[in-house]
């Protein structure tokens, strides 16, 4: 994502970590919690990849209210490696890439206000824990994860972090993939989302295509509206292995010229799943 340079609060570590606050939250702030995910956990069976909803279960575990990040924690833990520890908000790319290289994911630690189920102008405990954590309890999306933090100190020495970026966003946050029921969600933007799970599956209006590395990194996208192409991964293990096995080093030397492609744009090169009629982003 491309935000502002966070400045660092008082009061954080030197790593912008804070501690939760568990018991500061407020019966709202839990219930608030409790809505978003009934919402969700509605929205998605059938619409979502199986491996987040194994992973769901975990964050089940504290429920009802917020769930507690130490408990998370622990039972992450157990499972591939991972913990999660709470920051205000928005951390530099270096800080932010230093703690998944560690498999630390990042959260939010304070939840929206209750009049702005839907708006988000930083990404908020709902949004971090409930769309990112589940997956991180799948050991192979957990290893993903991990390489794209190390990929993302990589890219900070080649100045190409802004085509790194493309690979979080059009994965992590707004990924499909392809199951034999049809295709399913995955990335947290997504699922974190009530009206972009319905959108990004089963709107006319986006592009669905293949994963294609080299491509994906020269798209732009959009970051105030829902997405007007999605990426299709075959499988999780295929988006490793693509992305492990791939030296970003010359790539990013070849890419340096190549133009952006538009977010809108189909390619003659590209596996087109959904030619999408645009009709959202046009209107
Ligand atoms: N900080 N808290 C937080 N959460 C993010 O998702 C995040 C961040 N800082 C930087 C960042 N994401 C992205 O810019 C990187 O993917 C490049
Ligand atoms: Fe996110």
């Amino acid at each position: 994502m491309q935000y502002d340079h966070p400045s660092h609060p008082d009061g954080a570590a030197a790593d912008w970590t804070i501690p939760q606050g568990w018991s500061a939250y407020s019966a709202q702030d839990h219930a608030t919690w409790d809505l978003l995910f009934e919402r969700q956990a509605r929205m998605l069976p059938g619409r979502v990849a199986p491996e987040f909803l194994a992973g769901l279960d975990m964050l089940r575990l504290s429920r009802p209210g917020i769930p507690n990040f130490d408990e998370l924690s622990d039972r992450l833990m157990k499972a591939t490696g991972w913990q999660v520890v709470a920051v205000p908000g928005l951390v530099p790319d270096e800080v932010f890439f230093d703690h998944l290289a560690n498999r630390r994911f990042v959260a939010g630690n304070f939840i929206r206000r209750p009049d702005e189920l839907d708006y988000l102008q930083e990404p908020d405990v709902f949004h971090d824990v409930f769309g990112h954590v589940p997956l991180l309890a799948h050991p192979v999306f957990a290893d993903y994860m991990q390489a794209y933090g190390r990929g993302g100190q990589r890219a900070a020495r080649h100045g190409a972090i802004d085509k790194l970026a493309r690979l979080y966003w059009y994965t992590v946050e707004f990924g499909l993939v392809r199951s034999d029921a049809g295709l399913r969600l995955y990335g947290a933007g997504i699922v974190s989302s009530h009206a972009e799970s319905r959108f990004a599956l089963e709107s006319d209006s986006p592009n669905r295509l293949g994963f294609d590395l080299r491509r994906l990194l020269r798209t732009k996208y959009r970051i105030d509206d829902f997405q007007q192409t999605y990426f299709v991964i075959d499988s999780f293990e295929d988006l490793l292995e693509q992305t492990l096995e791939t030296d970003f080093g010359p790539l990013y030397d070849e890419l340096a010229d190549a133009p952006d492609i538009d977010s809108e744009t189909i390619l003659p090169s590209d596996t087109v799943h959904t030619h999408g009629t645009q009709t959202h982003a046009r209107a």
